[in-house]
């Protein structure tokens, strides 16, 4: 009898593994939507968060510290692109977006130093705490950034709670571009990821079903031009 709930129980958690999911595998930009992972980096891990505070796949998720198999696409500074997930995101959490301009090729960027930027962050809607879930998030990226290669980095932390029997989930893709039209400015404040997120963190350890009246999103402030 002890065997056999244990199986039932592994086989539920397996299932709610594949199933209660989502990734943001589809870019879009230039008024046009690319085939999934042509411009965003493989993930190896299907649609599973990242939960370790201090892993290098938090940047770009597990399998994503490589370019290699993925293209870099042009983008003009200022213009619009967006983001789509295989289902809706659902888990409750913010939105954030960094960016992280690579030395050389986007492609051939680990995302590794002080070099990551918020450029948005999606909080929640007070009074009641609601949180804008959707499939697509569309944003301009900054119009006075300087020309180069990116990763362009979207995030949804999403919060289990209560923490710390519940730990926050990162669902993470990274998009590779080449940024035009742009200006002169070296956006910040930077960080690094990982390092950047702490177990100490209000909008970390914060139960967003009790009392919820306020949030501030990890990570730095956004930058503004
Ligand atoms: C690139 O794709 C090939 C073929 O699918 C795969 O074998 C290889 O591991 C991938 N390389 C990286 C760095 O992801
Ligand atoms: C809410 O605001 C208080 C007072 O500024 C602050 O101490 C607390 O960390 C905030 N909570 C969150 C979840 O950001
Ligand atoms: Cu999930």
């Amino acid at each position: 009898m002890k065997v056999a709930t244990s199986v039932a129980v592994g086989l539920v958690s397996l299932a709610s593994q594949a199933s209660c999911h989502y990734i943001f595998e589809t870019f879009s930009a230039n008024g046009e939507t690319f085939t999934p992972y042509q411009y965003v980096r493989q993930n190896t891990n299907y649609n599973s968060p990242v939960t370790d505070l201090t892993s290098n796949d938090l940047r770009c998720n597990v399998g994503g510290e490589s370019g290699a198999n993925t293209s870099t696409v042009s983008v003009a500074a200022g213009s619009s692109v967006s983001f789509t997930s295989d289902v809706a995101v659902y888990h409750d959490g913010p939105i954030s977006v960094y960016m992280a301009k690579a030395p050389t090729t986007a492609a051939a960027f680990d995302g590794s130093g002080n070099v990551w930027f918020k450029i948005l962050d999606i909080g929640p809607i007070f009074p009641g705490g609601t949180w804008d879930l959707k499939q697509t998030y569309t944003f301009n990226l900054p119009t006075c950034i300087q020309n180069g290669d990116y990763l362009l980095r979207i995030q949804s932390l999403a919060i289990h709670n209560p923490w710390p029997a519940g730990i926050p989930q990162f669902y993470i893709e990274c998009a590779q571009i080449t940024v035009t039209d742009g200006g002169s400015t070296q956006l910040g404040p930077t960080v690094a990821i990982p390092g950047a997120f702490h177990d100490t963190d209000p909008g970390y350890t914060v139960n967003i079903y009790n009392d919820f009246t306020n949030y501030t999103v990890p990570g730095p402030v956004v930058a503004t031009c």
